[in-house]
């Protein structure tokens, strides 16, 4: 009998970042049984076939986050300023009814969603979320990866006909790997699912070949390993551009591969032509020779001397800066013009276990959008409108203004660079937070709704598929029944269409399944079958394994790894099967980098980055008592760059910008480049429902950086969020806060 057994094992997977490492979870008890269903602890799973017993502190602790008396048990509704628990059936029927009144007096566009980066970890989540808006007819959503990676899935939209397609270094077999604005031991990197990262890259060392990590910091990762090339903030793209100077203008790289598989080599070449290094020695701080040299030994290694190919890399240091859409287009076409593209020990585009491609094409994710902004400025990027021209949109004067906001799993107060969107926000009818927490974002909500964790429920990581290393699937069910009032956002999103009077039908694949899912309730059994049946049709469509097999095997299975020579010339999804290597809006974007030249080799300057712990996650871990919490975010900066402004070591001082100060403790440290101030985000949590965070010192670095159209990147409409100006000042008194009392 099941109550009789102390405890049981399931295999599951971590849905925190990109890595997805197999868990092994022990439960006991029965949600029915005295003290109801109980995690007793989590372990890394030495049979997944990819992550192999790897794993971090974080996803050790989603036992903790499963229990954490902190998390949301019921809707709640504001009352009086405060917020209050009230019923789901009241909750859906409430907020049904102001949809409905909204949409029908100022249209569907009134209604807009912002899916925050957890969404992105459940496929159901994405799906029905987005399903509800497009049902009421509204094009607004808005999504994390307009602060992150926009430029990626914009570029990649240009260059290969699809916002999902990116080729993943292939770090087993590559001779030399260049790494611009990643911290892989801390990160384990991003738009690439890779375990044990730092692990991989040693390895690539331990087989004679390079790593070269282009960092303004010397992080974590280069102190371990590689050689470290220090880098002005926010100059990467002209790095790029005088390598492809070198290779194309210098070297006379062969171009006949290129042109047989793209289109727009000769202009991609032409652009190159002025960017000298020379000219970018005197911006990016990198001696023109090592320039040289980096641009010639990449192509010597992609030439596979020594058998193994090159890759270029690179990841939010790069995109959140003011140039992350032309970096990320030059360095593939870096990867394309050395023939590394598609090749062995060079990049490969992996296929997952069903085409990704062609899914994203049939429920309309990942093209161009017809759709645009009011102001006709922003077109959504990978089904997304950027989130820093949502304030705008709730604050213009436009009919079509945005009155009603669905946040679900994010915390755009806390990671929007500025303070634009807050000071919107009172301007909604409207704020529905869907989370785990009542975050600084539920600061503003008129209700909170009470979410799942990911033990709570089923999952295939159907977004991150086609950007494994190596290629593998798995499927979890649910590992524990929800705890008290929580529901998955399938359901919730579901219910809501329902409640606000539209079924959804935005998506092909969601069309009939809010109704099934309800008639499904009532029936014993869990109410994620839908997403079940979704999954089992697209594997069976893909061929490559079954949702049977992975029942069976619910470590998960090995794919077939991906083929070189698999992509160009056969799953390019432009309109003629060409990479186009010289989109006209990168090319007209060259303007801006010449534009900005001057400025960011001015001397004397001091710009802020951010940095990442291995404990924590954007703002959303620093409840988790499995986790021994950093004790908030401390700025980093060179002593000789302190020394100047009378800052000393530990003491308090204020960093800021035009838009905002911060105070918090000073660490000096030779590792950070002069006229570079670090300082990671997701910290100050002075009104967070999560008592455990709201205790810890620490401050939100977005009020510092600026937000707002003038600062993002205008072919993506990604946040530019890295390289701003700041001063930094010691706190008068200028002695060691005690921990708290440090200010917040
Ligand atoms: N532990 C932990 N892991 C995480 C996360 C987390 O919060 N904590 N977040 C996850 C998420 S959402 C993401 S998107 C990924 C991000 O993964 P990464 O992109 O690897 O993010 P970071 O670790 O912040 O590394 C960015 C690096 O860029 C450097 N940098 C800053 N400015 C520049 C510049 O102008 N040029 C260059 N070349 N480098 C620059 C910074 O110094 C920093 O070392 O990590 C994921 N993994
Ligand atoms: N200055 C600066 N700002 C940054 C960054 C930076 O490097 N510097 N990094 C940026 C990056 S890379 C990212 S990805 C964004 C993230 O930006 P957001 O996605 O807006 O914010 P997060 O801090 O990730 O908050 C995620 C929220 O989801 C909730 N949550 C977690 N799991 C679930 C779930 O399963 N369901 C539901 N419904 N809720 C859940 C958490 O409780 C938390 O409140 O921040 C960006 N902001
Ligand atoms: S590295 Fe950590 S957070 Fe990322 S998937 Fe693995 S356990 Fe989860
Ligand atoms: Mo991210």
């Amino acid at each position: 009998m099941e109550t009789s057994r102390p405890s049981r094992q399931v295999r599951t997977f971590c849905r925190i970042c990109e890595v997805h490492c197999g868990l092994v979870v022990e439960v006991a008890g029965t949600p029915s049984s005295p003290g109801g269903e109980r995690v007793l602890k989590v372990s890394p799973d030495r049979e997944h076939p990819v992550s192999r017993g790897y794993c971090c502190v974080k996803g050790l602790g989603l036992g903790a986050l499963h229990h954490d008396e902190d998390r949301l048990a019921t809707p709640l509704k504001r009352v009086d300023g405060g917020l209050v628990p009230i019923g789901w059936d009241q909750a859906l029927a409430e907020i049904g009814a102001r949809v409905r009144d909204l949409v029908s007096e100022h249209g569907p566009r009134s209604v807009a969603l912002y899916q925050g980066n957890p969404s992105f970890f459940s496929l159901a989540h994405t799906l029905m979320s987005t399903a509800f808006v497009e049902a009421l007819g509204s094009p607004n959503v808005f999504a994390s990866h307009s602060i992150d990676v926009n430029t990626k899935f914009h570029v990649s939209t240009e260059m290969y006909g699809a916002s999902l397609v990116h080729p993943v270094p292939d770090l087993e077999h590559t001779e030399m790997f260049v790494c611009l604005g990643s911290n892989p031991l801390v990160s384990q990197m991003s738009v690439l699912t890779v375990a044990d990262a730092a692990g991989v890259l040693q390895r690539i060392e331990q087989r004679g070949g390079r790593v070269v990590i282009v960092d303004p910091r010397r992080t974590e990762t280069a102190q371990r390993l590689g050689e470290h090339l220090p880098i002005r903030p926010g100059t990467d793209a002209y790095l790029l551009a005088a390598m492809l100077h070198v290779l194309t203008h210098e070297e006379g790289l062969d171009l006949a591969h290129a042109r047989r598989v793209a289109r727009g080599v000769e202009e991609l070449v032409a652009a190159a032509a002025p960017w000298t290094p020379e000219r970018a020695e005197a911006v990016t701080g990198i001696p023109a020779a090592t320039i040289r040299a980096l641009a010639t030994d990449y192509a010597a290694a992609s030439a596979g001397q020594g058998g193994g190919g090159a890759a270029l890399y690179c990841s939010t240091g790069v995109n959140m800066g003011p140039f992350g859409s032309l970096a990320y287009w030059l360095i593939q076409a870096l990867n394309l013009l050395t023939g590394n593209l598609d090749r062995r020990g060079g990049l490969l585009v992996p296929r997952g276990a069903f085409d990704t491609l062609r899914l994203a094409r049939l429920v309309g994710l990942g093209s161009f959008d017809e759709h645009r902004t009011t102001d006709g400025r922003w077109h959504r990027v990978a089904g997304a409108f950027p989130v820093a021209a949502l304030a705008d949109e709730i604050t213009t004067d436009h009919p079509d203004r945005v009155r009603a906001l669905f946040v679900t799993a994010g915390n755009p107060v806390h990671s929007v660079p500025g303070s634009d969107l807050r000071e919107a926000l009172p301007r909604l009818d409207l704020l529905v937070s869907v989370d785990l927490y009542r975050n600084e974002t539920a600061d503003h909500a008129d209700y909170v709704l009470p979410a799942t964790d990911m033990l709570e429920r089923g999952d295939y990581p159907a977004s991150h598929q086609s950007l494994q290393l190596v290629p593998h699937a798995q499927w979890t069910p649910p590992v524990v029944e929800p705890l008290g009032e929580r529901r998955n956002e399938w359901q919730i999103f579901s219910d809501l269409a329902l409640a606000s009077g539209v079924r959804p039908i935005g998506l092909t694949a969601a069309h009939a399944l809010p109704r099934l899912n309800r008639l499904l309730r009532r029936l014993p059994g869990s109410p994620q079958l839908g997403l079940e049946q979704i999954i089992a049709v697209l594997l069976r469509w893909g061929r490559r394994t079954s949702l049977r097999e992975l029942r069976q095997k619910p470590e998960g299975v090995l794919l077939p790894p991906t083929e070189p020579g698999s992509f160009l010339g056969h799953r390019v999804a432009t309109p003629d099967g060409l990479v186009d290597l010289a989109p006209a809006d990168l090319l007209a974007d060259l303007a801006r980098l010449e534009a900005a030249e001057a400025d960011l080799a001015r001397p004397g300057v001091l710009r802020l980055v951010g940095r990442r712990d291995r404990r924590s996650h954007n703002s959303w871990m620093h409840n988790n008592s499995h986790i021994r919490q950093p004790a908030g975010n401390t700025a980093l900066m060179h002593p000789d760059d302190a020394a100047d402004r009378g800052v000393a070591d530990g003491t308090q001082v204020q960093v800021s910008s035009a838009t905002g100060a911060v105070t918090l403790p000073v660490a000096l440290t030779t590792d950070v480049a002069r006229g570079v101030v670090v300082v990671p985000h997701g910290w100050g949590h002075a009104t967070s429902g999560a008592r455990r965070a709201r205790a810890l010192p620490g401050v939100n670095v977005n009020d510092v950086v600026p937000g707002g159209p003038a600062h993002m990147d205008p072919v993506s409409g990604q946040a530019i969020m890295l390289a701003h100006e700041v001063e930094v000042t010691p706190v008068s008194g200028g002695v060691t806060a005690p921990r708290s009392s440090a200010t917040r």
